[in-house]
């Protein structure tokens, strides 16, 4: 059963992910002909997130939750969902927040541009025709400076690295052995897109318009951006 899937973790998005869900399964069951999966990463989300995800499990036959018994971070709780929809016969694995900073839309044009040829399809807010909406200057220039440390560390030609709006062809998850990704923030969308590139897969950026979350809190913090920091380096240092 060859099909896409979309991977959504979630920690305390109560307010978003049953809007979420809906949207994101509408927008995949027009690009997806062949059917679609939707797999919820809960890390036992103490404002019931994952209670309300398996109510809409319960109605939407395409989504399926899988609850993880603490918070471990984005990144290992990204690990345990692509290990799933590997498992399932995943064509297609994909990112994305579950706050709507993403624009469920876009699913669309990622999906697209993968069958088009991409290995990798990211969304990008630093390429001609992204862009960000309603963050403050501080969080714009702590994104735009990480994204240009990491491309300027690592020596990659990609624009938006830091992002978690993905689109990866099946065969780029088996590469890259996920088994000794440790990265957990910010670092975990540099580190996959890093080894894609190392292993010579085609990664393309498709402009997407990001926009601060309207509900819930962000989860991201300085501690997980000053792990990018010195992740980043060592990245490069491994990979030599
Ligand atoms: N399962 C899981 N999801 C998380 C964790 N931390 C963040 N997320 C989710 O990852 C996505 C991005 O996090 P968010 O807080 O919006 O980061 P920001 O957009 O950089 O401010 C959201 O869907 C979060 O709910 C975590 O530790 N575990
Ligand atoms: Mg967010």
């Amino acid at each position: 059963m060859g099909i896409p899937w979309l991977i959504l973790p979630t920690f305390n998005e109560a307010e978003s992910i049953e809007a979420i869900l809906r949207a994101a399964d509408a927008v995949l069951a027009g690009a997806a002909p062949e059917g679609h999966r939707i797999l919820v990463v809960d890390d036992s989300s103490p404002d019931g997130t994952g209670a309300i995800a398996e109510r809409i499990a319960a109605e939407l036959a395409t989504v399926e939750v899988l609850h993880r018994s603490e918070r471990k971070g984005l990144g290992p709780a990204y690990l345990a969902g692509f290990a799933h929809a590997l498992d399932g016969g995943a064509t297609h694995v994909m990112e994305m927040d579950s706050d709507f900073s993403h624009d469920p839309k876009d699913l669309a044009r990622l999906l697209a541009a993968v069958r088009e040829g991409a290995d990798v399809a990211l969304g990008s807010r630093y390429v001609p025709g992204g862009g960000v909406t309603d963050w403050g200057l501080l969080r714009q220039f702590v994104s735009r400076g990480g994204s240009w440390y990491a491309r300027v560390v690592l020596g990659l030609n990609v624009r938006d690295l830091t992002g978690g709006f993905k689109c990866f062809r099946r065969e780029v998850l088996e590469a890259i052995d996920l088994a000794t990704v440790r990265s957990h923030g910010y670092a975990f969308q540099v580190e996959l897109t890093y080894r894609a590139v190392l292993a010579g897969f085609r990664v393309v950026e498709v402009p997407i318009m990001f926009r601060d979350r309207r509900l819930g809190q962000s989860k991201m913090s300085w501690r997980i951006a000053a792990e990018a920091v010195v992740l980043v380096p060592q990245l490069r240092r491994r990979a030599r």
